[in-house]
């Protein structure tokens, strides 16, 4: 924590993923970008882990973490702040490339997960993310940061939410 840290805001987490380029310099150019964002304090970061790429095969290993902030932002703000970092590392949303399809390969990949207890579905922002539960690369990541976070429409924490994905995937470990 800086001693900037301001004393009001919300503490919401954030999924990385890249599996293409400099991957971990794509994952720590996000946290840096973010880190300098004046409405932004970055409160803890997860190792960088390389995971099984789910999606169509062919594609590489994907690096992810997450992260831990505390902002002034509202959630749409935030989103936005994470849209232009993925903008500046070379993803072009909307347009993608042969190398880019859905679940395919991406150079940086920002998602919200939990901003505080709050519920929101609206076009263009779901919170909590809706495959946060399920997913061992989003997971494994937030549990060695933010167990204790809550998932404010499973009235699970994080740590519950990764016990009970290992339990179900525990025959295939
Ligand atoms: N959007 C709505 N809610 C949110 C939110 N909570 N966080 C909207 C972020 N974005 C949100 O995002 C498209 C739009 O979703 C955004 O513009 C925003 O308005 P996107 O990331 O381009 O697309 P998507 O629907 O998330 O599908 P995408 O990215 O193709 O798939 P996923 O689900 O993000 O998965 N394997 C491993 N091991 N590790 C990975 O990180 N990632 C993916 C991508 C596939 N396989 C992977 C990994
Ligand atoms: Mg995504």
């Amino acid at each position: 924590m800086t001693e900037n840290e301001p004393a009001e805001g919300t503490v919401a987490s954030i999924a990385l993923g890249s599996n293409l380029g400099d991957r971990a310099a794509n994952l720590r150019g996000a946290v840096e970008a973010l880190e300098r964002h004046e409405a932004v304090d970055v409160l803890r970061v997860s190792d960088l882990l390389e995971t099984e790429p789910m999606g169509p095969p062919g594609q590489g290993p994907y690096l992810n973490a997450a992260m831990i902030v505390r902002t002034v932002l509202e959630p749409r703000d935030l989103l936005d702040v994470c849209l232009a970092i993925e903008r500046q590392f070379g993803r072009i949303r909307g347009r993608p490339t042969e190398e880019e399809v859905r679940w395919g390969p991406r150079t940086l990949d920002l998602d919200l997960l939990l901003f505080g207890r709050r519920i929101i579905d609206e076009p263009g922002l779901t919170v909590p993310h809706p495959h946060l539960h399920e997913r061992r690369f989003v997971l494994e990541p937030l549990v060695m940061i933010g167990p204790e976070l809550v998932h404010p429409l499973r009235n699970a924490t994080v740590a519950e939410m990764w016990s009970r994905l290992m339990e179900r995937s525990g025959a295939m470990e």
